[in-house]
């Protein structure tokens, strides 16, 4: 017995010590197998707004270091060149020419997307992830008559979201209040919000009436309700001491993204920042003001790059920058003027939004959809320029499988590898979207079909993608398509229609 005492003894200590190693083992598999993400989306930050991207007139150190630092895809999309559908198929991983109302919403509009529509947050939050969203939501908000003074539902909170502060629609759409977790911040019962989309409420001073009162004048649209010397889209009362001060909103927004990483710092989480940079009207805080000389639309970029620097430092000081998966984007490509007098047509310079794209937002044409995608994750992502086709629509399949989970929404696909450069084989099959347009990118063509609207939106002086006859290009060698060649490649052009009516009328 004594021999089987010496023998049992060490061997129990040994079971214990794989035990316990073993058991170590697999809690920091687990760690690192669940990363925090964070995807911060920027509104109409173009192809060509960032340094890393080839613009010089803009310096953007934050996101050129996350460019440099991580992988840098110029072959980055969002599916649509405008805001709602864009957001709509990055949310829910499905094409957004799916669903007839997800076109640029009113901020009255009811909640776009179903709640029991699978959701990237929902996901997450299925894999134990904290999920928290702050910024720009325009994604629809309550049932379609909704009393601001009252909880507003369902919005992000019902669709996967544990937190929310955003602004309901635009900046430049009522109502200008933040709303937190379904609640108007700052509301005075007193002073009830009332909007409308169809008529002013009498008495109540508009920028088409009152020019007297603003301090940025708008070019078009943009001439009703006023708030902070600013007319804006649609007619708001009340609500006064809720309103939000534009020149605040960057900081306001970056301390409660700072916030929610502090507070959910020691579980996985997921934050969505929706940056409202550099959407109209264009109202940097004064640290920023002229401080790039392109006007407005110049110094919301900077501050906007400022704010990505603060949050990298807030992840670093909190100790979590090497656990955490950051993606920088936008949701759509650039617009100079787009319906206020903010000096960005006339103190642009050389500086090019779309950098060698053509056209901007609205538009069919690559700068309407291709954008600025980074993946970033020290110690993780080796640093890399990839050329690999990305989309929006995939990060609900590539988060899902990076969190463990196995979900698929209609469109969505698993790219992963991709997003973490482990493979540079992206999507060879992309629909995109502009208006409720479609068109086909396909390997290195894009092909787009006849459509009857006109070439250029003369408001915004953006070409459209609008022709009367087919159109291919070949990407890889004309970036900027320039060379329609629909009728010298005819056998690629039927190729290209023949995949387009399966995929996007399929
Ligand atoms: C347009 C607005 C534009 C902008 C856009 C939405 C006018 C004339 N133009 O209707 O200023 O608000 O909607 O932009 O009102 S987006 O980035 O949210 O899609
Ligand atoms: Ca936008």
């Amino acid at each position: 017995t004594n021999k089987a005492k010496q023998f049992t003894i060490p061997c129990v200590a040994l079971a214990i010590l794989i035990a316990a190693t073993g058991w170590q083992f697999t809690a920091k598999e687990n760690r690192a197998a669940k990363p925090n993400i964070i995807l911060i989306n920027l509104d109409d930050l173009g192809y060509g707004d960032v340094g890393a991207y080839g613009a010089t007139a803009l310096k953007t150190p934050n996101m050129d270091k996350i460019a440099n630092g991580g992988i840098r895809f110029t072959n980055g999309y969002a599916t649509s060149s405008t805001c709602t559908p864009s957001r709509f198929a990055l949310v829910t991983g499905v094409y957004p020419w799916r669903n007839k109302d997800a076109k640029i919403l009113p901020g009255d509009a009811p909640l776009l997307i179903d709640t029991a529509q699978m959701t990237i947050p929902k996901i997450l939050k299925k894999a134990g992830y904290a999920t928290g969203i702050v910024g720009k939501w325009h994604l629809g908000l309550g049932d379609g008559n909704t009393d601001w003074n009252k909880e507003i539902k369902p919005g992000p909170n019902q669709l996967g979201f544990d937190y929310s502060y955003i602004l309901a629609a635009t900046q430049d759409r009522v109502p200008t209040v933040y709303i937190e977790n379904t609640r108007v911040v700052g509301l005075d019962p007193s002073d009830p919000i009332q909007v409308s989309y169809k008529e002013n409420f009498p008495g109540e001073p508009t920028g088409k009436a009152n020019p007297e009162l603003l301090k940025m004048k708008w070019h078009h649209g943009h001439d009703q309700s006023i708030t902070n010397g600013i007319s804006r889209i649609g007619y708001m009362k009340g609500g006064a001491k809720a309103k939000w001060d534009d020149e605040e909103m960057a900081d306001l927004f970056l301390t409660k993204a700072q916030a929610f990483i502090t507070d959910h710092k020691s579980k996985p989480f997921f934050l969505y920042y929706a940056m409202q940079q550099p959407h109209v009207p264009r109202t940097p805080n004064p640290r920023f003001k002229g401080v790039t000389g392109l006007g407005p639309r110049g110094d919301a970029i900077a501050e906007a790059d400022w704010c990505l620097g603060e949050l990298l430092k807030t992840l670093e000081k909190e100790g979590i920058l090497e656990n955490t998966l950051v993606i920088f984007t936008s949701d759509n490509g650039p617009v100079v003027n787009d319906g206020y007098h903010d000096d960005a047509v006339e103190k642009l310079g050389n500086h090019k939004p779309a950098g060698p794209l053509r056209g901007g937002k609205y538009s069919l044409f690559e700068a309407g959809v291709r954008v600025p995608f980074i993946t970033y994750w020290k110690g993780t992502i080796e640093p890399a320029v990839s050329d690999a086709v990305v989309c929006q629509l995939d990060l609900l399949s590539s988060l899902a499988h990076l969190a463990g989970q196995e979900a698929k929404g209609l469109d969505s696909q698993n790219y992963l590898d991709v997003f973490l450069g482990k493979s540079k084989k992206g999507r060879n099959e992309l629909v995109i979207e502009a208006g409720s347009r479609t068109a086909l990118r396909q390997g290195d063509f894009v092909m787009i079909p006849p459509y009857n609207g006109p070439a250029v939106n003369k408001q915004v002086n953006i070409e459209l993608g609008n022709a009367k006859e087919y159109q291919l290009y070949n990407l890889k060698t004309d970036v900027g398509q320039q060379n329609n060649l629909a009728k010298s490649q005819p056998e690629k052009l039927k190729q290209l229609i023949a995949a387009y009516e399966q995929l996007a009328k399929g």
